[in-house]
Formats: structure tokens, C-alpha cells, sequence
């Protein structure tokens, strides 16, 4: 069976996305992490917790970005945190039942991650949906991170399905995207796809 870190979806709090996430599901999205850089809390709360209620229905898991604070008030399942956030030991301490995610943008910053149940690496590719995003490490640098790092690594930033297939065989767990599903005419197919491509 896929680890639901498997294929990763991140979306915003927009309820107009409700549509492709169910579609995204169906063609085999395993987790959606809620993404809100922007709204207020109270506004991203009560979209996050409708949001939550459709991925758990329609069988993935659910994350949120960033925010234990706002993981732990929606029931998550989990929390994705970068690097300016709280530490995964210190989330880990504060909300024991949350799985952990934990960004990376390197070998060294992938080996310092102590306390994560996954490790995200990248962007591999150029990326349309993050303007502060670091430098592409490519494709070689994944497989050596995969090499190295002992928890499940997953693949994020520019991963789409017309490049998917360079990333079969390099030890990765999973991958997570923005655009190839949102930004996909069919995103069921999309998710599919891409499933196909990753051989994951
Ligand atoms: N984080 P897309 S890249 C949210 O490298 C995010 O840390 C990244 O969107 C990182 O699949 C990224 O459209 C954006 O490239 C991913």
C-alpha cells in the first residue's frame, strides 16, 4: 500500500478548489496539505476545517502547512513545517499525535532534520508556485539525499508529468506538487499520471 506521503497535493484556503482536490483524490492523491499564506485565521479555519472533512471523505490524509497551531485546532492528521518554523522535536513536543513533514533545500539542511516522519526535498525543477524559492538542485542531488537520509524523502518544486519519469529509481518516497494538479485540465488524470511516471 502507498505511504500517504505518496503524492502530495498543496492548496490554499479556496473553497473553489474543493472540485479538483476530490478529482485529485480519485486519480490517487494520498495527502493534501493546506497551504494559506495570506488569509486571516479565522477565514482559513472554516475553510480548513470543510477542507478536511472532503479529503478525509474522499480517503487522503490531511496536513497543514506551517502551523501546528492551526494543525492541531483542525484535527489534522499532520504539519508540514520549513525552516523558519518551529523545529520538528519542538512540534513533536507540543502536539505528540501530529505526523511530522520537514522542508529541506539541500543535502545539509536534509541531514540536520531531526524528529520528521518525512523529509521534503527541493525544488528539483524550476517552480511557478514559490517566488522565494531556493536555486533547483536537480535530479542528482535527490538521488544522493535518498542515498543519505534514512527517513522517506519526498520530492517537491517543478515536478510535473513530463519530468516525472527522471525521477523513477531515485529511492524517493513520494513527491508533493502545486501546478501539475492544480493547474492540470483534468486533474484526476493529472494524479494519475503522474502515479504512473513517479512508478510509485
Ligand atoms: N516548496 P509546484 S517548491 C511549496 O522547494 C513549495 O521548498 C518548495 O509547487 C520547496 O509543484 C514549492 O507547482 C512549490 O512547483 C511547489
Amino acid at each position: 500500500m502507498a505511504a500517504i506521503w505518496t503524492l502530495q497535493l498543496l492548496v490554499s484556503a479556496d473553497r473553489a478548489c474543493f472540485p479538483q482536490v476530490e478529482a485529485a483524490i480519485r486519480g490517487g492523491v494520498t495527502l493534501v496539505q493546506l497551504r494559506e499564506k495570506e488569509m486571516p485565521d479565522g477565514e482559513t479555519y472554516r475553510v480548513g476545517l470543510e477542507l478536511r472533512d472532503l479529503v478525509r471523505r474522499a480517503g487522503a490524509a490531511f496536513f497543514v502547512n506551517d502551523r501546528p497551531d492551526l494543525a492541531l485546532a483542525l484535527a489534522a492528521d499532520g504539519v508540514h513545517v520549513g525552516q523558519d518554523d518551529l523545529a520538528p522535536d519542538v512540534v513533536r513536543r507540543i502536539a505528540p499525535g501530529l505526523m511530522i513533514g520537514a522542508s529541506s533545500h539541500d543535502l545539509d539542511s536534509a541531514k540536520r532534520v531531526q524528529g520528521a516522519d518525512y523529509v521534503a526535498f527541493g525544488p528539483i525543477f524550476p517552480t511557478p508556485s514559490k517566488d522565494d524559492a531556493a536555486a533547483p538542485t536537480g535530479v542528482a542531488a535527490l538521488r544522493a539525499a535518498a542515498r543519505e537520509i534514512a527517513r522517506p524523502l519526498v520530492a517537491i518544486g517543478g515536478i510535473a508529468v513530463h519530468n516525472a519519469g527522471q525521477l523513477q529509481g531515485s529511492g524517493i518516497a513520494g513527491v508533493a506538487v502545486i501546478s501539475a494538479i492544480l493547474g492540470a485540465p483534468d486533474p484526476e488524470a493529472a494524479a494519475r499520471d503522474l502515479r504512473r511516471e513517479l512508478g510509485l
